[in-house]
């Protein structure tokens, strides 16, 4: 049986998981009519792995006797200043989430629940990731300084970002 706390915080986690996808799927809706249509796919790639954190989450609350419960999802912004400006908000984004894990942690420690700690692990290893992948395109931003032939060859390269939905209640990305 999952312990209430934890419940609770688990149940929270699953509203900044869905808000994250609903910024990315905000940011890419903002590139396509920005006609950056590959930076939009990079986006919406990745709207749909945050659906897919807040899945794995709802899932584990089910399989511990937990009860899944919805709250309400912000809305995000609608446009930023340049893509840079974009992907510096994923970014700073990201290490915000980062922060929500790691106190997600702290809560599963304090109530001594062992499983859920270990189950977070998942997402300590996965917010790695999260922030990498930002940050390499937040420094690649910078590099190029605004100069229109890279801005078009980084778009061409983010469309190639494809997210294959790993499936309710499986292991996955
Ligand atoms: Fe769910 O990792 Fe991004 O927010």
């Amino acid at each position: 049986m999952l312990n209430k706390k934890v419940e609770e915080a688990i149940n929270k986690q699953i509203v900044a998981e869905l808000y994250s996808a609903y910024l990315y799927f905000a940011m890419a809706a903002y590139f396509e009519a920005e006609n950056l249509n590959g930076m939009g796919q990079w986006m919406k790639a990745q709207a749909f792995e945050e659906m897919y954190h807040a899945m794995k989450f709802y899932d584990y609350v089910n399989e511990r006797g937990g009860r899944v419960v919805f709250l309400g999802i912000d809305k995000p912004p609608e446009k930023w200043d340049s893509p840079l400006a974009t992907f510096t908000a994923a970014y700073d984004h990201e290490v915000k989430v980062t922060g929500m894990i790691n106190d997600l942690v702290d809560i599963a420690r304090s109530e001594n629940d062992k499983a859920t700690e270990s189950f977070l692990n998942w997402y300590v290893d996965e917010q790695v990731e999260e922030e990498s992948n930002a940050d390499e395109i937040v420094n690649k931003l910078k590099l190029m300084a605004g100069a229109p032939g890279g801005l078009f060859m980084l778009d061409e390269k983010l469309g190639q970002r494809t997210y294959v939905w790993p499936g309710v209640g499986t292991e996955g990305e």
